[in-house]
């Protein structure tokens, strides 16, 4: 079965612990995402036959963009899709720079841009109906863009099939 493929940048364990907690009694219906399964998606792919294609874009998006810090210092619920969230506050330009090199390389490997602006978000919980705790995460220093699987069920779900060290 062809798996769903997305790209991401993932905050380090122990923020990814912190973030956990945020949604830590959230009760019912919330589904939370588990701790390892943490990621802010830069390019949702769907399914996808092999990771050639995917991994080229990879390689040439993380040559073109420099590592820069990320602060995840916003904590809001997306009411109607009952998605819990956290967000950067302020959203770097380096976070901007990296999603825009990643999609002129894809839009290269024959993918269309996502026509809905980019809302730069970790998902906490999904089918939430109350927003989640504040919590203080450090910002943390995002090194590497990541290509990962999406699997069925039980958490983690997500599988790292690349990893790249950003340098631009
Ligand atoms: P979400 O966190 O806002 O739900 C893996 O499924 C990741 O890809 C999730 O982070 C999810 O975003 C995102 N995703 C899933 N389906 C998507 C779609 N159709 N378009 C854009 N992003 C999607």
């Amino acid at each position: 079965m062809p798996e769903r493929l997305f790209f991401a940048v993932q905050p380090p364990p122990p923020s990814r612990a912190m973030l956990a907690g945020s949604v830590a009694a959230m009760g019912r219906p919330a589904r939370r995402v588990h701790a390892d399964d943490l990621h802010l998606t830069l390019a949702f792919l769907g399914e996808v036959g092999g990771t050639e294609a995917p991994s080229r874009a990879g390689d040439r998006a993380a040559t073109q963009a420099p590592p820069f810090s990320l602060a995840l210092d916003r904590f809001g619920l997306w009411r109607r899709r009952g998605i819990a969230y956290a967000a950067p506050s302020r959203v770097p330009s380096a976070l901007l720079a990296l999603h825009s090199a990643l999609w002129s390389a894809l839009e290269a490997e024959g993918w269309s841009r996502e026509r809905r602006p980019f809302r730069p978000h970790l998902t906490l919980a999904r089918g939430a109906v109350r927003a989640p705790r504040q919590v203080t995460v450090d910002p943390w220093r995002v090194e590497h863009l990541l290509l990962l699987a999406s699997g069925p069920p039980p958490a983690p779900r997500y599988r790292v099939l690349a990893s790249w060290a950003l340098g631009g």
